[in-house]
């Protein structure tokens, strides 16, 4: 280290001198930044100084957990890293959700972040938070930059822990007194990171076993999420299922990694999941998951998880193999790779018996809703959502029953088409991360299906798509309550609906207010016709959809029951 911080100073010598905020600039545009979101203060001012002819897109956004959820939005449907910046105390505060947000699905993320002037830390200084600490716990790191010398070197460190090994946020926290002082200190520098380790390949013994306990196995199944997408192993994962002829079911974020709509797809499994990959999981001999944590929304009550399975887990994190679940055969790296090497080492097995039971439970037990209900289904706006946009659009979503009607009605084919906070289950991300998406993927179609409560939590975003002229669109699935809360308290406690309805505004003119579209919708006759209005507008466009009030989320594995105990199923049946 002493020889590194030498060899820094030798180059200082001929170096000219720069500031901190020259550096940072300097170090976002070495390592590919062209977008990134955020919000100014106090102490990040010589920062935004400099970024005020930087050749950088900056969004700004009316909240700092709109900007995090902004970057998390772009991070996930481009790839990249999601940059946002932001001041202290106050600001750095208000990017903890977004934060944990994506730290919980595996999101990279760079956050800098302003900090009081050195000598004050700790002297309850004016817009002093202690963001290392608050942010610890919600962060896969975060550092704390003293010395201007050390500012280049952390940067580009953190870029490469938030996007290597198991991606996630990471916060580099700047004193302004570090974006003012000078060093002569040159881009590129070398990175210290003697502790940190990223393996990707997988062990080839560990991979052969795996090959052939699939080809041993007479029904087997794919458990994948979203860890395949991040890994960019989407093809891989498909030519996997194709060559061994196993079928597949997702996590909510693995959604996209596998087309829905081939024969061989379960759907996505758990909770809320298809009755078929739950069956099929629980009834499976070989469970292969794939970038996926055995999350309790998945697995149910654990002790009676795929009892009758050997499991492989591939993952690129060992703290996530056996942490729930006993794994058979582990094996960690990165799963575009290890996917690549199993292609080569599986056979073809037709596998008749376990296709054709898969066949039947899917016919029995597809998802399906009320078709000749008088009222606004809002299984029947996403499905329609589904249809014009031919399956292509990419989706962010609310939390609660609208993402789940979601998952479960739109068809996913394309890795990064659905944008959804998963782990954190963030209510308020899906306007700021359809925001973000839009902005990395200027020329789709990208959807916000909110509910209306997870709309009211950051809807000032609105604002800031009409601000940068983004023909982003939003379905409000709008059952006046908060439908998901309501759904247990019908379910769990006696329709007792405690605090779960909220009186909201016209949704329509609120857009309006705000500059962009609104139109509502409360007839099932005019849903084609507000979708198509929708995706033909130029600018920002709300819809309101008034939907059934108490429609619930069928099939559901209640808490603490196990993946095969659903209820909702004799009411899938009766339907058409
Ligand atoms: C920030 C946050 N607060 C509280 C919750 C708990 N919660 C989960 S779903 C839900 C209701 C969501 O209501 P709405 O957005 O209208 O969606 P709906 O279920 O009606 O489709 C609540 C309060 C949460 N997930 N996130
Ligand atoms: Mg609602």
């Amino acid at each position: 280290m002493k020889a590194k911080s030498r060899s820094t100073s030798a180059k200082s010598a001929k170096s000219p001198l720069k500031t901190g905020a020259q550096i940072i600039v300097d170090t976002l545009l070495e390592q590919g930044v062209d977008t990134m979101f955020g919000y100014p203060g106090g102490v990040v001012l010589p920062l935004f100084d400099r970024l005020y002819d930087a050749p950088i897109n900056f969004i700004s956004p009316r909240h700092e957990q709109g900007a995090c959820h902004m970057a998390d939005g772009y991070a996930r449907a481009s790839g990249k890293v999601g940059v946002v910046v932001a001041t202290s105390g106050p600001g750095a505060c208000n990017l903890v959700t977004g934060l944990a947000t994506a730290n919980m699905d595996s999101i990279p993320i760079v956050a800098l972040t302003g900090q009081v002037r050195t000598e004050l830390i700790g002297n309850d200084a004016f817009q002093e938070a202690d963001t290392t600490g608050v942010t610890r716990p919600v962060t896969k790191y975060n550092c704390i930059v003293k010395d201007v010398k050390d500012l280049a070197r952390l940067i580009k460190e953190a870029f490469y822990i938030a996007s290597t090994g198991r991606p996630g946020p990471v916060v580099v926290d700047i004193p302004v007194d570090v974006q003012v002082n000078k060093t002569g200190t040159d881009v590129p520098v070398e990175m210290e990171l003697p502790g940190y380790k990223v393996r990707p390949k997988g062990h080839p013994k560990q991979i052969s076993a795996a090959a052939e306990a699939i080809n041993k196995s007479q029904q087997p199944v794919l458990y994948v999420g979203g860890g395949v997408i991040g890994a960019n192993a989407s093809q891989e994962l498909r030519a996997l299922a194709d060559k061994a002829h196993v079928p597949v079911t997702t996590t909510l974020l693995g959604l996209g990694s596998y087309d829905q709509n081939k024969p061989e797809s379960l759907d996505m499994l758990g909770m809320h999941g298809s009755a078929y990959a739950n069956y099929a999981v629980q009834e499976c001999d070989l469970l292969i998951a794939v970038g996926a944590r055995f999350d309790d929304r998945v697995t149910g009550k654990l002790k009676e998880f795929a009892t009758k399975a050997k499991i492989i887990h591939i993952d690129i994190d060992p703290s996530s193999i056996s942490k729930n679940v006993h794994v058979d055969i582990p094996v960690v790296g990165d799963a575009k790779h290890i996917l690549a090497e199993l292609v080569k080492e599986v056979n073809f097995r037709e596998r008749k018996r376990w296709f054709n039971k898969i066949a039947e439970w899917k016919k029995k037990f597809a998802f399906r809703y009320d078709r000749n209900a008088a009222t606004v289904k809002p299984q029947y706006v996403v499905a329609e959502l589904c249809r014009q946009t031919k399956g292509k659009a990419i989706i962010s979503t609310g939390v609660g029953q609208n993402q789940m009607w979601t998952a479960q009605f739109y068809r996913f084919s394309m890795p990064r088409q659905l944008i959804s906070s998963g782990g954190l289950g963030t209510m308020g991300y899906g306007l700021p991360a359809c925001i973000g998406a839009q902005i990395a993927r200027p020329d789709a179609t990208v959807v916000d299906i909110d509910g209306d409560s997870s709309f009211n939590m950051t809807m000032t975003e609105l604002a800031t798509a009409v601000q940068y002229k983004l023909p982003i669109k939003v379905c409000i699935l709008n059952n006046g309550y908060m439908g998901m809360v309501r759904q247990w308290q019908e379910l769990f406690y006696g329709k007792r609906y405690s605090k779960s309805y909220l009186q909201n505004p016209d949704y329509a003119t609120v857009a309006r207010a705000l500059g962009a579209v609104g139109i509502t919708c409360d007839k099932k006759a005019d849903v084609p016709k507000a979708i198509k209005q929708m995706l033909s507008e130029k600018a920002p466009c709300v819809v309101d959809f008034k939907i059934e009030p108490e429609e619930n989320v069928w099939p559901m594995v209640a808490a603490g029951k196990s993946l095969n105990e659903m209820d909702g199923l004799d009411i899938l049946e009766r339907l058409v």
